[in-house]
């Protein structure tokens, strides 16, 4: 088996407002095989959300945008697997739900998803953005730590899983 890889996903407010929805998405990461290496519930504060989304600061969303991830508790997740990055975003979808309601109807912003703004879930498009975001949300993780000593644990499955706090912690 290779190399497990890292990537950061947010479950955006709307859908934490709706339990089953998240029971859902949350079934998609661990069927899909993703082991959860951190979780954690969080109401996001105006200056994360702008920190999160500076690249799209001069774009016509940007304002609802913003508003939108500071309405209420999001859930984060750090997630392993291999190949994690494109794993995930696969699964998500494409950004543009309305679009997506048609193209990848199955996908989780095509079930999910109800505008472009309120599309579900994150995932981070590349290591670059992962080690952002990651140092976003989680500052006291430490990646490269996590790829020495947790990585070979999580992926020959040292691990169980915590049903309470959705998370795999090793054994
Ligand atoms: P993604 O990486 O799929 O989340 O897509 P982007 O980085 O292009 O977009 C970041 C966020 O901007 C989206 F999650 C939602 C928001 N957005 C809008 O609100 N309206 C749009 O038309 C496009 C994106």
């Amino acid at each position: 088996m290779n190399r497990l890889e890292l990537t950061f996903a947010i479950l955006k407010p709307h859908v934490i407002k709706q339990p089953l929805a998240v029971e859902k998405i949350r079934n998609v990461i661990l069927t899909s095989n993703f082991k959860v290496v951190k979780s954690k519930r969080h109401a996001i504060q105006l200056h994360e959300a702008e920190a999160f989304y500076h690249e799209h600061k001069t774009k016509f969303f940007y304002k609802r945008l913003v508003t939108f991830m500071t309405s209420g508790p999001s859930d984060f997740y750090i997630l392993a697997r291999e190949d994690a990055i494109r794993k995930w975003r696969q699964l998500m979808g494409p950004t543009k739900v309305f679009k997506t309601q048609f193209e990848a109807p199955d996908s989780i912003r095509g079930q999910f998803g109800l505008s472009d703004t309120r599309n579900a879930t994150h995932g981070s498009d590349s290591p670059e953005s992962v080690k952002k975001e990651i140092g976003l949300f989680f500052p006291q993780f430490n990646i490269e730590q996590w790829y020495q000593l947790d990585e070979p644990k999580f992926r020959l499955n040292q691990i169980e899983f915590i049903q309470e706090n959705f998370v795999h912690i090793i054994k």
